[in-house]
């Protein structure tokens, strides 16, 4: 991606873990690279096509004089976080922190911590077969959208679909969506956790009857496999009632780990891949 780059931005401030650097305070030094698509501004020359470095520059410095952390690390987390939500156009920043006159008794030049954040994109099954299906249905949706870390981009239909695996129980109502999110999967799965929960979800039976059930299928590109989370979603591939939305509203996009279309998929499990 094309990049804004911020070099060495010098400013005064009072991050620090001991007492005397939050007192007296001391300069730090910041760089940032700004991943954005530049080609719009580029070719029109117009700067409400683009992001103002002036902007981001104030606004980093304004961030960073009026918040005080004890750690590089801390400041440069909610820097970038900061960022990423205040310009849209802005998908990623990797940015460094320098601490020149970090209280070290060593000859040095300075300190840094530099990290990279960036949004992702994420896709979310929803599933219901309790009471008011659409209603839980649409206030999980809600609850993501109301979530200053998570950008809501897409919703499929909402379709009745008949249970699958085997537990005897009511028709589920079952969509996906697509979303933009600064959360890690971890971070996400939590958010998803508690908005089950504010549906009075409970765990009784595993596949049983549920008011609300949230689960990640993709998340980037990303294989991953824990104990808390499998992504892609380990059954994903085996079920109409996910691939059937997902080919709405994202027929092209690749299973990491097959390498097929979801549409390719789907038809697959219909039987009507040729
Ligand atoms: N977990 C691992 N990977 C993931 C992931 N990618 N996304 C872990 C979300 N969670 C993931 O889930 C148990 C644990 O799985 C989580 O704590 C997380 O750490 P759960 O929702 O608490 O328990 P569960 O309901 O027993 O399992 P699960 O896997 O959510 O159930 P399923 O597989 O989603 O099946 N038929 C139709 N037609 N439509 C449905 O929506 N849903 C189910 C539930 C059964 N039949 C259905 C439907
Ligand atoms: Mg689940």
């Amino acid at each position: 991606m094309d990049q804004i780059c911020i070099t060495n931005l010098r400013f005064f401030a009072r991050h620090g873990v001991f007492d005397f650097e939050r007192e007296k305070g001391q300069y730090f030094v910041l760089s940032a690279r700004l991943e954005t698509d530049t080609r719009a501004a580029g070719m029109s020359d117009r700067l409400q096509e683009s992001t103002s470095y002036a902007e981001v520059a104030e606004f980093l410095v304004d961030f960073l004089t009026q918040n005080t952390y004890q750690l590089l690390e801390a400041a440069a987390e909610q820097a970038c976080r900061a960022l990423l939500l205040r310009f849209p156009r802005i998908w990623g920043v990797e940015l460094e922190l320098k601490k020149p006159d970090a209280p070290i008794d060593l000859e040095f030049e300075s300190v840094s911590v530099r990290i990279r954040r960036s949004w992702h994109t994420a896709y979310v099954a929803l599933g219901s077969n309790l009471g008011d299906k659409e209603g839980y249905l649409r206030s999980a949706l809600a609850g993501l959208e109301g979530d200053a870390c998570i950008r809501l981009k897409r919703v499929s239909t909402l379709i009745a679909t008949a249970p699958y695996g085997g537990v005897e129980q009511d028709d589920f109502l079952n969509g996906v969506c697509r979303l933009e999110t600064l959360y890690t999967p971890e971070e996400l799965l939590q958010v998803l956790h508690r908005l089950e929960g504010q549906a009075g979800r409970e765990r009784k039976v595993r596949w049983g009857p549920r008011t609300l059930d949230l689960d990640i299928l993709l998340y980037d590109n990303i294989i991953m496999y824990t104990k808390e989370l499998t992504i892609p979603h380990a059954d994903m591939h085996r079920r109409d009632f996910v691939l059937r939305p997902m080919a709405e509203i994202a027929p092209y996009v690749e299973h990491p780990v097959f390498h097929k279309s979801m549409l390719q998929l789907w038809q697959e499990l219909e039987g009507t891949w040729s």
